[in-house]
């Protein structure tokens, strides 16, 4: 076993680094004892390596987690946490001892891994392996966009540099390539992976399904690469940083070898250490073996906390001077260093929504992709932080800003970003890039892909970060290219995510609202949901309800005749509504009088009181629901006489119209079903 450097075996007293290494070691092992729950192999592997960025390189300020120009430190291996917190607690964060005692309890600040606005100093939420990586090249994004925005001669007030600190598991993950590659291709030279590559992960040895040059792999994406043989020589470490940090062009993986449970006499290098306490005798046998008092349990060492401590003074020093320099530049440059405050603040600037489009039945039928388009382009005029792309769709997604330059390599200022096809990556980019602040991130694809980008879109609900993502090509309506490219059950399932916000609006006026709302929405993610088809634009003269609606999540948009209860209620999203109005026309012809409802955002609508909800959907009148999505949700959300005509299989290769015919998406089958449902009330009654 290699324990080069336990204390037992050297004769010379601990230096103070030892023993602040130690300290993080057994804050670690006994928050995960004391918890009988957690993982504590990767802090005793990983711990030095840490430190010697923490005490040596990483600028914060444990008294200001948000001072905007601080290093971000991302634990990509979130299950790491119990390391990440005893950093936390003796560099000063708000985080109390009792806080590590109560490591994975209920309502505690130390949670089973680390949840972003939960613990001052937690950068981002991880543990789903690999999303942590690309949170930190959406930050190293952040961080050069703004800067690109920002600096201006003399005076550099965005340079700061984004760390992460990755396992075996986040670069075996598939997004770690995705990620990966792109800050390669953007030479993102601030951007530093330390790699603790300890070659044990859950089923056992790497040797098992990872046995790639990591090195190679990286140095191919464009990164600078490095190794470091023992992950315990912190100044070997610190050296590699510093080189690093020294290599402006290229983003860093420091490839660190690391031993999982290093110096438990029996779960060192195994994968007994990862994620399971060590257990009260092998925690004696540890602490011994590297010369730690075995009592008490969380031992903070004065010397050690004294050192670390000295962290606050660093912090609130640079923070200070960075202040004193903010001044100065706020004298130069007023209007840009306001807009700086407001950006970080995530504030709107006055005039935000001013000449935002109104669309005319002359200007149709317009796809909402396009409304889309032509929304972004007044928006973002107005605010410069809205910075975004697609995976390679721009010419369908219709999310770029025109004349706002594409972002690439030396061109930091452009605001059009080239995510290539990696969904995966962009979703979590986005977190990243939400994360850091500064920015209105927005990302596109079609809607059928958001199936590749849950992972992250799930993490920035839980989160609550401010994302946008744009999906189009909405339904099955979309046509020729087949139910590979039809979504189905997406709508279904986005809308399942708690905290995601989805909106899928009728026509071009319904878009622009929903814009409005996605960026007005600050406390987390918005998806739009747009058709590639063209739409009639409804009439803002005929349906003034429209503006106001929208932000209601649903609506009445066409009603029965004044004074008389509607018979049936059609209850329609996005493309839908249109078929609910002829279909209202077919009905009044044939003696029913129907209501239309428009329901832009399922989730929105269900946040309204019952009074608002009871009247645009009065208890006792049967719904017919029309959406092209899977009918799940629909008939437990509103009650049981209702009929849904929905799409329940996965769609087929045709024109978009003889798909949606042969679907049901007729004004006869709306008839029907209508009809086939009052009937079906009338016997229950
Ligand atoms: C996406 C994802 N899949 C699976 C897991 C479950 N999991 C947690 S840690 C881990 C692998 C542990 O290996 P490694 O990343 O090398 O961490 P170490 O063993 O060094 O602690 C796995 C599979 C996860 N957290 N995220």
């Amino acid at each position: 076993m290699a324990h080069s450097m336990t204390l037992s075996t050297t004769l010379a007293p601990p230096t103070l680094d030892e023993i602040c290494i130690n300290t993080l070691r057994f804050l670690a092992v006994d928050m995960v004892q004391k918890a009988n729950s957690g993982h504590p192999g990767l802090p005793l592997g990983s711990a030095a390596m840490a430190y010697a960025l923490w005490d040596r390189l990483l600028k914060f300020n444990p008294r200001d987690p948000l001072w905007p120009d601080r290093d971000r430190f991302v634990l990509s291996a979130g299950h790491g946490c119990a390391l990440l917190y005893a950093l936390l607690h003796v560099t000063g964060f708000d985080l109390p001892l009792e806080e590590l005692e109560r490591f994975r309890q209920w309502g505690s600040r130390t949670p089973g891994h680390p949840e972003y606005g939960k613990t001052a100093g937690v950068e981002a939420t991880t543990g789903p392996l690999g999303q942590g990586l690309a949170n930190a090249v959406g930050m190293a994004i952040a961080e050069v966009a703004m800067a690109a925005r920002f600096n201006r001669p003399g005076h550099t007030i965005v340079n700061h540099y984004t760390y992460a600190l990755a396992s075996d598991g986040d670069l075996e993950e598939g997004i770690s390539s995705e990620a990966g590659s792109d800050a390669g291709h953007l030479r993102l030279g601030k951007l530093i992976v330390l790699y603790a590559n300890n070659h044990i992960t859950i089923e056992g040895n790497t040797e098992l399904a990872f046995t790639e040059d990591r090195m190679a792999r990286f140095a191919a994406f464009g990164w600078h690469v490095q190794q470091i043989e023992q992950g315990n020589d912190i100044e070997a470490v610190a050296s590699a940083l510093k080189a690093a940090r020294e290599e402006t062009g290229r983003p860093s993986l420091i490839q660190v070898r690391t031993h999982i449970g290093y110096g438990s006499p029996h779960k060192q290098d195994t994968a007994a250490a990862h994620g399971e306490p060590l257990g009260v005798e092998e925690v004696r046998l540890t602490k011994e073996a590297l010369g730690w008092p075995v009592e008490p349990p969380f031992h903070v060492p004065e010397e050690a906390l004294e050192h670390f401590r000295k962290a606050v003074v660093r912090g609130n020093t640079a923070q200070a001077e960075w202040e004193l320099h903010f001044e100065v530049f706020a004298k130069e440059h007023p209007d840009l260093a306001a807009d700086f405050q407001r950006v970080i603040h995530r504030r709107l600037p006055k005039g935000w929504d001013a000449n935002l489009p109104t669309f005319t039945p002359a200007d149709g039928p317009m796809a909402t992709r396009i409304a889309s388009g032509k929304t972004i382009a007044v928006l973002a005029s107005h605010l410069p932080e809205m910075m975004g792309g697609s995976a390679d769709l721009d010419p369908s997604t219709h999310t770029s800003i025109d004349g706002a330059g594409s972002f690439e390599p030396e061109s930091w200022a452009g605001r059009n970003m080239h995510f290539g096809i990696r969904e995966h990556a962009m979703g979590a980019i986005l977190n990243g890039m939400a994360l850091h602040r500064g920015l209105i991130p927005y990302g596109g694809t079609f809607l059928i892909f958001s199936a590749y980008m849950r992972p992250p879109m799930r993490l920035a609900a839980m989160t609550g970060l401010p994302v946008i993502y744009v999906f189009t090509h909405d339904s099955i309506a979309m046509g020729e290219d087949g139910p590979t490219h039809q979504p189905v059950e997406q709508l279904v399932g986005l809308r399942s995510i708690p905290g995601m916000v989805v909106i899928r609006p009728a026509d071009a006026n319904e878009t622009v609202a929903a814009w409005r709302m996605a960026i007005e929405r600050r406390e987390g993610p918005v998806a739009l949901v747009l058709t590639r088809q063209g739409l009639p634009v409804l009439d803002l003269a005929r349906y003034p309800g429209i503006p106001a609606g929208v932000p209601l999540g649903g609506y009445i948009l066409a009603d029965s005749p004044p004074d008389t209860r509607p018979d049936v209620i059609l209850v329609a999203t996005g493309s839908e509504v249109h078929l609910a109005l002829e279909g209202r026309d077919r009905l009044a012809s044939e003696g029913v009088q129907a209501r239309v409802v428009s329901v832009p955002s399922t989730n929105i609508f269900s946040m309204q009181p019952d009074r608002y909800r009871e009247k645009v959907l009065p208890p006792g009148v049967p719904l017919l629901v029309i959406e092209a999505g899977a009918s799940l949700g629909w008939k437990s959300y509103v009650g049981p006489q209702i009929a849904v005509i929905g799409v329940d299989t996965f769609g087929a290769s045709a024109p978009g119209p003889v798909v949606m015919q042969h679907h049901g998406f007729t004004v006869e089958n709306v008839s029907k079903q209508t009809h086939n449902l009052l009937r079906h009330a009338m016997e229950k009654s």
